[in-house]
Parts: C-alpha cells; sequence; structure tokens
C-alpha cells in the first residue's frame, strides 16, 4: 500500500529533474541560447532582450520543464580563466550542451581543446561551418566521449532554429540512461 501510495504521490506531485550543463567558449552564445530555449519551452517566461545578455561571470541557471522531466541548466562563464570551473559540475551532470559559434573558425580549435579538456552551424550564414566540418574538427575527441550519446545540432540561438530539436534530443537521452537516474523534485 505504501508503494501504491508513494509511486502515486511521485507521479502527482513530484518531477524528474535533470542537470544539464551549458559549456563552451566565451561569446559562443550559451546564454543567448538557453534564454531562448526558456522562451521556448515555458510557458510563461516572457523572456528578456536577448542583446542585453552580457558576459557571464559564474554560474546562470534556468529550468524548464518537458513533460515528466525537469531539466536544470547549468550555464557556466566560458571565458579561460572560468573554464577551470567546468569540471566542478561534471559529476553532478546528467547531459552537456557544448556550443560552437560556427561563424568564428578562427577559435574552432580553441573551442576543441576546451571541449577535449573537459573530459580527461548556423543556418544564414554564408561562411558558417557545416555539421560534417564541426565534426570532422573535433573527431581527436571520439575516444573522450566514448560510449556516450553525443549529437552535434545546428541551432541560432537567437532566432530559435534548431533549439527544439536538441532539447528534444536531450531530454530522451537523459531519460534513456538508466546509468544515471534523475533526482526526484516536488513540482513547484
Ligand atoms: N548571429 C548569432 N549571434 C549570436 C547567436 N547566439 C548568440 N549570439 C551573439 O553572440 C554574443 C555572445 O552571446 P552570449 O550568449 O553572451 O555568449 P556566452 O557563450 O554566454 O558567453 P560567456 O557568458 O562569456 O561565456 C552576443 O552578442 C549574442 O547576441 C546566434 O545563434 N547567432
Ligand atoms: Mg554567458
Amino acid at each position: 500500500m505504501y508503494t501504491l501510495l508513494s509511486g502515486l504521490y511521485k507521479y502527482m506531485f513530484q518531477k524528474d529533474e535533470y542537470c544539464i550543463l551549458i559549456l563552451g567558449l566565451d561569446n559562443a552564445g550559451k546564454t543567448t541560447f538557453l534564454e531562448q530555449t526558456k522562451t521556448k519551452f515555458s510557458k510563461n517566461y516572457k523572456g528578456i532582450n536577448l542583446s542585453k545578455i552580457t558576459s557571464t561571470v559564474g554560474l546562470n541557471i534556468g529550468t524548464i520543464d518537458v513533460g515528466k522531466a525537469r531539466l536544470m541548466f547549468w550555464d557556466l562563464g566560458g571565458q579561460e580563466e572560468l573554464q577551470s570551473l567546468w569540471d566542478k559540475y561534471y559529476a553532478e551532470s546528467h547531459g552537456i550542451i557544448y556550443v560552437i559559434d560556427s561563424t568564428d573558425e578562427e577559435r574552432l580549435s580553441e573551442s576543441k581543446e576546451a571541449f577535449g579538456k573537459s573530459f580527461d552551424t548556423q543556418p544564414g550564414f554564408p561562411n558558417c561551418l557545416s555539421v560534417p566540418d564541426i565534426k570532422t574538427a573535433f573527431s581527436d575527441c571520439a575516444p573522450k566521449i566514448g560510449k556516450r550519446d553525443c549529437l552535434v545540432q545546428p541551432c541560432t540561438a537567437l532566432t530559435g532554429d534548431g533549439v527544439n530539436e536538441g532539447i528534444e534530443w536531450m531530454v530522451k537521452c537523459v531519460i534513456r540512461n538508466i546509468h544515471r537516474p534523475p533526482r526526484q523534485k516536488d513540482i513547484t
């Protein structure tokens, strides 16, 4: 009986919470992406003026609900001196969104290095890198990614193109990963 009631309580009042890190170089578009995601997935969230977003120092948190799953995003500052803080959050996280500015080819190798260290495409721009270009550039990191699910999702954080596809993929992956179960959270 207890199991039945606690199951019912969980069903009615709790959400499965997953923590998703948003990483990438400074100026890559992480905070803009998070704001766009919140606007798309939270009915009552009005959104802020995207052009007012300034560089993140420390941590910026945002939450969305997708069905029974609650995604808590940790958007970290990407500046070089802040990258050393990234690994403090790995142990607690269920998934990572790594943001790459596909119009900034100059910093692609710097982005790859930052990505590699962390593991011990934009439509409308004629010169942006394609998904295969980015996959090729990051191919040395494949052994570090190992068996983890990985998707390169083109998106434009300013307009929201590609945001839904990426978040829906992330939700599917964190739910099916039985090795890292969700945290139980009361619905507020
Ligand atoms: N064209 C274009 N510009 C973008 C896009 N996403 C972000 N930007 C611009 O890129 C700049 C940096 O965006 P942020 O979201 O602050 O970047 P960030 O990765 O959070 O940077 P840090 O907090 O310093 O790590 C801003 O001027 C944004 O307007 C995008 O998808 N397309
Ligand atoms: Mg930021």
